[in-house]
């Protein structure tokens, strides 16, 4: 791993002793990001944000900078975005939006607004999003994609209603096998594929997966999806589909451009529990479940530390199981103390972790964390290589100076 130049652009001293980053716009950046990537990578303003960075404007890929994961809780306004066409619809479009269900294995067609929606059962849970391609800058060898650094993610309080209770309301018949995905974003050229994906049956019909109309006890921002998005927990946020408006259940497998040649990873790659058995093939697999992983929020990269020691902070989370334990290293690996986890906000959330550093020798330290999830699972020790990038859950390091 390279090691980043320390005592870069620092500036004023945090709560928790440990230098924060001020005004230097590369403070803002996740650190590691591939060569040549850091230049594109500013300080985007987009409508309803504080400072996200900004990776692509068309479509719009926006970061979230790695302080807001000192809380377990990402606020709306600093949650990532990321779109595939560059379509976006605005907020005068979507006053007439409206949620279709239908396919050729819906006993009937329905057509629901958003009052429609508020009838159902409404329902709350705290997930994890996290795009498939999170850290994908990371990746060495370099991996061609949107260079994401360590904030294509997010956890919100998301509450809506149960697709089960909306798929039950249209009628599903013996032989859906999936169910199919539309939202109301759209490309300029004709001839890009639109972005429509699909899940399975039995993950459709979960009582975890929701069409969330609510996020941290807003609305959702419009680039978040508004005003009803699909949220899958457990699963990487490719199937959350944002502006959702078409829903078709379906006998037959979808096939076209986004699920049949991009998010897919070798066979059995990563664990999964529930497999996408309508999509698999002898090679590849559909990219699912995520993997245990852990970013450390506090202290930043480069920053100085005061001998009397800090509080190392972050979060952790894993595709559904919980997390079991967190470990910090101050040495670079040499020995590991477990870290105090923060309150428990269900199993498909973020869970927070800190640990009190207590004095420190001058000099260089090296910190590391590593998540382990209620089922053993552990994050990985060398990455785990696959075409596109994706699911890099390898322990991020960092140094600090102390003096
Ligand atoms: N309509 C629509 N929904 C979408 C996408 C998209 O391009 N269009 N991208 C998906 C992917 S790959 C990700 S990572 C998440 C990002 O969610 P966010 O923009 O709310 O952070 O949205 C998902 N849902
Ligand atoms: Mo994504």
């Amino acid at each position: 791993m390279r090691r980043r130049d320390v005592l870069t652009g620092l500036g004023a001293v945090a709560a928790s002793g440990t230098t924060a980053l001020a005004a230097d716009k590369q403070a803002w950046m996740s650190p590691h990001l591939a060569d040549g990537t850091r230049e594109v990578a500013t300080m985007g303003k987009v409508p309803g944000k504080q400072g996200l960075i900004q990776l692509t404007d068309r479509p719009p890929n926006y970061e979230t900078p790695i302080e807001a994961f000192r809380t377990a809780i990402t606020p709306n306004d600093r949650f990532f975005v990321r779109y595939h066409l560059s379509g976006i619809p605005t907020m005068e479009d979507l006053k007439t939006w409206s949620l279709t269900i239908g396919g050729d294995a819906a006993e009937k067609p329905i057509k629901l607004t958003l009052p429609d929606l508020r009838t159902f059962k409404q329902v709350e849970i705290t997930a994890v999003c996290q795009c498939s391609g999170n850290r994908r800058g990371l990746f060495e060898p370099h991996v061609p994609g949107v260079e994401w650094g360590y904030g294509a993610m997010g956890n919100a309080v998301w509450r809506g209603v149960r697709l089960k209770d909306v798929l039950a309301r249209a009628g599903v018949k013996p032989g859906a096998i999936e169910v199919w995905l539309a939202g109301a974003d759209t490309a300029p050229n004709p001839a890009t594929p639109l972005f429509h994906k699909s899940i399975p049956l039995k993950v459709a019909l979960s009582d975890d997966v929701l069409i969330a109309t609510a996020m941290n006890g807003q609305p959702l921002p419009l680039l978040n999806g508004f005003p009803a998005r699909l949220i899958v927990p457990g699963w990487t946020a490719t199937y959350w589909m944002k502006h959702l408006n078409a829903i078709q259940i379906s006998s037959k497998p979808l096939t076209n451009f986004w699920i049949q040649k991009a998010y897919r990873v070798p066979a059995r790659l990563f664990p999964v529990d529930v497999p996408f058995e309508s999509q698999q093939d002898a090679n590849t697999w559909p990219i699912t479940e995520m993997v245990v992983n852990s970013v450390i929020a506090e202290p930043v990269d480069g920053a100085k530390a005061p001998k009397a020691g800090f509080t190392v902070r972050g979060v952790a989370w894993d595709r559904g199981h919980g997390i079991k334990a967190v470990e910090v290293t101050l040495d670079g690996g040499k020995t590991w103390k477990p870290a105090v986890l923060g309150q428990d906000m269900g199993k498909y959330a973020f869970r927070a972790f800190s640990l009190a550093s207590g004095a420190l020798p001058p000099g260089p330290c090296d910190i590391s964390a590593r998540a382990v999830s209620n089922t053993g699972e552990a994050q990985a020790v060398t990455l785990v290589r696959n075409p596109a990038g994706y699911q890099n859950n390898v322990p991020q390091t960092l140094t600090v100076m102390v003096a």
